[in-house]
């Protein structure tokens, strides 16, 4: 397909492209250059290949697509992505009774707010190629997102593989724009963990199987978003949830880079009715009228009332596991008490 016209210059394009996505409130953008991708196919095949995809089937498929995103859109030759900062200065409210709900579900799914505004991104790629087509993705569909990422020089992937932003750590959510214009491309930035392992000592369920490397059937986010509700949470896992109930952000709390980020813009990332955490005896009681109420629109609600439910119950045995410890730990000096 022959390249369509620009109606203006190639920068002042990919300048009015980049300026609109910061306007929309999007935090990052860099833009890639649609190549196949060859290296990082060949790990995903491994981490497939070894098993640590878990029970999430969708991963084997469309392996094409994730490696060339030609085979999505033919005729692709750009790849926009942007980084959208969820991260609100709230802390969790902790305590038995209690679960922690992980940052970026505290507020409205992102799956539902940035949409619209990747929508508006590619029209701005159509105010300069009329003819351009686009397709836009934000965890919708069969693409490495973090890889085009770190190609369009939005971060690196650190330790615990989620993308990290030299400017606002790695509270964000990414959005991709696949487009047939041409435009200016960025260069990918360099690894700044260096000799950091924060985040693989402070992983209470060790998921990180080796730095960049991420084993789902450990991860907590895994079990108490993704894994199906009539699945019961493996006891080696339930008695180190470190009290999560939907996600986890154990390896990005620690992580130093996450120390001075700035607050979001987007007001529908506050959490709603002020909620970090959820009560385990609200849980455990709620009607499937409440949770679908509640969580509408919000991303807990991936997890069905089913799964929220099999989540509180581990939390207890995790409560009641810290409990045990605690116990054996003082049991020693409570009998030398009860001998004399
Ligand atoms: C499947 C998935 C999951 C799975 C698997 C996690 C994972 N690490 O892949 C589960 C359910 C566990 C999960 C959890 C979370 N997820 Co998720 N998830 C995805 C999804 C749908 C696909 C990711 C994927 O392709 N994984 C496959 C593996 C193989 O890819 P990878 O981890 O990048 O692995 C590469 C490295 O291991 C690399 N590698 C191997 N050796 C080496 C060595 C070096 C030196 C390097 C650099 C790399 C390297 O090779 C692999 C392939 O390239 C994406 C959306 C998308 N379509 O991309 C969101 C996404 C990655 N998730 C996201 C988020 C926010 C989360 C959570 C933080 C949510 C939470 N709070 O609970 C956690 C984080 C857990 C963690 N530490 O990773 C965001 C991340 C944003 C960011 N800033 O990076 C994404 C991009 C969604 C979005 N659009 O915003 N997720
Ligand atoms: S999300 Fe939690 S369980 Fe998963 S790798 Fe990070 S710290 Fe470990
Ligand atoms: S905690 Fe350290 S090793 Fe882990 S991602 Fe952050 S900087 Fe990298």
């Amino acid at each position: 397909m022959p390249q369509t016209m620009p109606t203006l210059s190639l920068e002042s394009c990919t300048q009015h492209i980049k300026r609109t996505a910061l306007n929309l409130g999007f935090s990052l953008v860099g833009i890639a250059k649609a190549e196949p991708l060859d290296n990082e196919i060949a790990s995903y095949s491994e981490w497939l290949r070894r098993g640590f995809h878990a029970e999430l089937g969708y991963m084997e498929r469309n392996i094409d697509k994730r490696h060339d995103v030609r085979h999505i859109l033919p005729s692709t030759r750009s790849v926009i992505v942007v980084g959208h900062n969820y991260f609100t200065p709230h802390q969790h409210s902790t305590s038995d009774k209690l679960g922690k709900i992980s940052r970026y579900a505290w507020g409205d799914d992102y799956h539902d707010v940035i949409p619209p505004k990747l929508e508006r991104l590619a029209q701005a790629v159509k105010d300069c190629f009329p003819t351009a087509e686009t397709k836009i993705y934000t965890d919708t569909g069969a693409i490495l997102e973090k890889q085009w990422a770190v190609r369009a020089g939005l971060g690196w992937q650190g330790k615990h593989s989620n993308i990290i932003s030299r400017e606002i750590g790695s509270w964000f959510f990414l959005g991709i724009v696949l487009t047939t214009a041409e435009l200016l491309y960025d260069r990918p930035i360099g690894d700044y963990c260096g000799t950091c392992t924060a985040c693989l000592e402070a992983c209470p369920t060790q998921a990180i199987a080796q730095p960049y490397v991420v084993d789902a059937r450990r991860c907590i986010a895994y079990w108490t978003i993704e894994a199906k509700p009539h699945h019961d949470i493996p006891s080696d896992i339930a008695t180190q949830l470190d009290s999560w109930i939907f996600g986890c952000d154990t390896c990005q709390d620690v992580c130093p880079w996450n120390r001075f980020q700035k607050p979001t813009t987007e007001q529908r990332f506050e959490p709603r009715n002020g909620e970090t955490s959820l009560g385990l005896d609200t849980v455990r009681a709620m009607t499937q009228k409440e949770f679908s109420d509640r969580f509408r629109k919000s991303p807990v609600k991936r997890t069905k009332l089913a799964g929220l439910q099999r989540n509180a119950r581990a939390l207890e045995t995790y409560y009641q596991h810290q409990g045990e410890n605690i116990q054996q730990i003082t049991t020693p000096e409570s009998l030398i008490r009860t001998e004399y």
